[in-house]
């Protein structure tokens, strides 16, 4: 597929020798026994001889509106069957979901299906007040498939056919994208072979000890990387156990499911662990199933770490991953101290990781310095986009995280910071050029600078700083939302608060410095 960067030939004989790579497709993962439970969700429970047939006819009913292999399909939908049976039929015919978030909206939208150049938006009908269906007849796709109402649109349980018998996409096709938190003026798309990813979903779900006894309760939205692979859905799928989707993590909607479908495992970023701490204290349903809850998308504090065990009654893991690629998890059996001050370290023996300083050497052990990954489910390239590539991998094809780590002589990484230029705002991120640039469309900013303030539950919450122009006014932060929202930019990208500046500090070659205005905060 063009624009996707493929892995150098001698490493990809590597990968394949090593066993990492096999020929299993996204779309053979349902491996589960026909007659056990496979997805709860709302009042839907599918078995895998359900979820097979309900993705082979969906599959069969994409060929027949036109889809093909190597098409590229923008999907947004929330934790439904829909998404998951959308998602199996996609990869089955080889055309590759682009995942969006359920929170996007028109300005990532339109974007990704621009890139992408998408051939079908498949969507909810509402979120709320919002209608997806209003944004979806302003994009440049042939296809609009709904989940719900569809009004002129093609609704999702009609995209239904006898299964056929279709061309299967290559083990090195693209089988899904994935969006990049980014640090750039616009999101990146990842392509994730199928090779790729089902190593990462398999060798996740065995490095977690999933099999047929697993309940995994999805919190999380279920088109992020985490709760989709890391072993997540995917992952569940292909070890036989059963997956249960909760609309978000909020203690009575997840507690209630816990209780009810007995789940063993779940995946959350930290906010929402702390929020469990708290509920468990006075919330009365019943956890003593949950056996493992894997932590992740931003740092947990190691003091909270070391509550979940008892509060909670299950093993926590820390799991510091990227969409990109590089999953680092703490083992089952890595003593304690390591599970609540780290945050794991790599999931395969085919993952190199590097840290270096500023110009690239690597640091003494022990120090910290940016880190740098290859390996055999890490990208080689984002989507379409050469000169952020440039910049994006060392000439040997690491990736560079952003990510500032501190290596200890286990392997186990510490995050200690990080170089990007993002806001991770509870495991959401935020580019802050991007911010910026539309913060910058303002009529009254004369120019904008967005930096990450700390927040004992967030972690970091966004704070712009304004320069006015002179004679305009300065807007104020309700303002400024509606002003975001009416320009189509996700909730969670909208700043938490606002300052404004005369002037920037700047760095000696002139950059804005971010430090120095975050140090203004304080
Ligand atoms: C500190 N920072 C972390 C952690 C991610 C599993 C878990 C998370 C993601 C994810 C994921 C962190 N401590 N434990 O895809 O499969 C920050 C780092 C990283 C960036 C990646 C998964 N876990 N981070 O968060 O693509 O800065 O993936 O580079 O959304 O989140 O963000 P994202």
């Amino acid at each position: 597929m063009d624009g996707v960067t493929p892995w150098p030939a001698g490493l990809e004989a590597r990968y394949k020798a090593e066993g990492y790579w096999t020929d299993r497709l996204l779309g053979d993962v349902l491996r589960g026994d026909p007659a056990a439970l496979a997805l709860v969700a709302g009042d839907d429970r599918l078995t895998y001889a359900d979820l097979d047939a309900r993705a082979a006819r969906t599959a069969a009913g994409l060929l027949a509106l036109g889809l093909r292999r190597g098409d590229r399909v923008v999907v947004q939908l929330p934790n439904t069957t829909g998404f998951v049976v959308a998602l199996l039929a996609l990869v089955r015919i080889g055309a590759a979901p682009v995942l969006a978030l359920p929170a996007h909206r028109e300005s990532e939208i339109r974007y990704l299906c621009e890139l992408s150049e998408a051939r079908a938006y498949i969507c909810a009908d509402r979120d709320g007040d919002f209608d997806y269906r209003e944004l979806a007849r302003t994009l440049p796709v042939d296809h609009v498939i709904v989940e719900g109402e569809a009004e002129e649109f093609v609704p999702l349980a009609s995209v239904d056919a006898e299964p056929v018998v279709a061309p299967a996409p290559e083990p090195s096709d693209a089988g899904v994208f994935l969006l990049s938190g980014g640090t750039t003026g616009l999101p990146k798309l990842i392509p994730r072979t199928h090779r790729d990813y089902v190593y990462n979903l398999e060798a996740s779900a065995d490095l977690c000890g999933f099999d047929r006894g697993t309940v995994y309760l999805v919190v999380l939205p279920a088109a992020h990387n985490f709760a989709l692979a890391c072993p997540g859905i995917l992952g569940v799928f292909a070890t036989g156990g059963t997956v249960v989707l909760a609309p978000s993590g909020a203690p009575d909607e997840a507690f209630p499911l816990i209780e009810r479908e007995r789940a063993t495992v779940c995946a959350v970023v930290p906010p929402i662990a702390l929020l469990w701490l708290d509920a468990v204290t006075w919330s009365d349903e019943d956890l003593s199933s949950l056996e493992l809850l894997q932590v992740g998308g931003a740092k947990l504090a190691a003091g909270r770490a070391a509550e979940i065990p008892d509060a909670l009654g299950c093993q926590v893991q820390q799991v510091f991953g990227m969409a990109e690629g590089l999953l680092n998890y703490t083992r089952l059996d890595d003593p304690r101290d390591l599970v609540e001050r780290t945050q794991g370290r790599p999931l395969s023996p085919g993952d190199e990781v590097r840290v270096v300083d500023e110009d690239g050497k690597q640091v003494s052990p022990g120090e910290v310095g940016e880190l740098l990954t290859r390996g055999p489910y890490t990208l080689r390239g984002y989507y379409r986009a050469p000169e952020h590539n440039a910049r994006s991998f060392t000439p040997d094809g690491f990736y560079r995280t952003g990510d500032l780590v501190r290596e200890l002589p286990s392997g186990h990484l510490i995050v200690e910071g990080r170089e990007k230029d993002q806001i991770n705002r509870g495991g959401d991120k935020i580019s802050a050029e991007e911010l910026e640039n539309h913060l910058l469309a303002h009529p009254a900013v004369h120019d904008a600078a967005v930096v990450g303030v700390p927040d004992p539950v967030m972690g970091e919450r966004t704070c712009a700083f304004l320069i006015i122009r002179e004679g305009g006014e300065a807007p104020g932060l309700r303002e400024l939302k509606d002003f975001l929202r009416t320009r189509g930019v996700a909730a969670y990208k909208h700043p938490d608060r606002l300052e404004t500046a005369a002037a920037f500090p700047r760095t000696p070659v002139g950059k804005i410095s971010k430090k120095a205005l975050a140090a203004r905060l304080r």
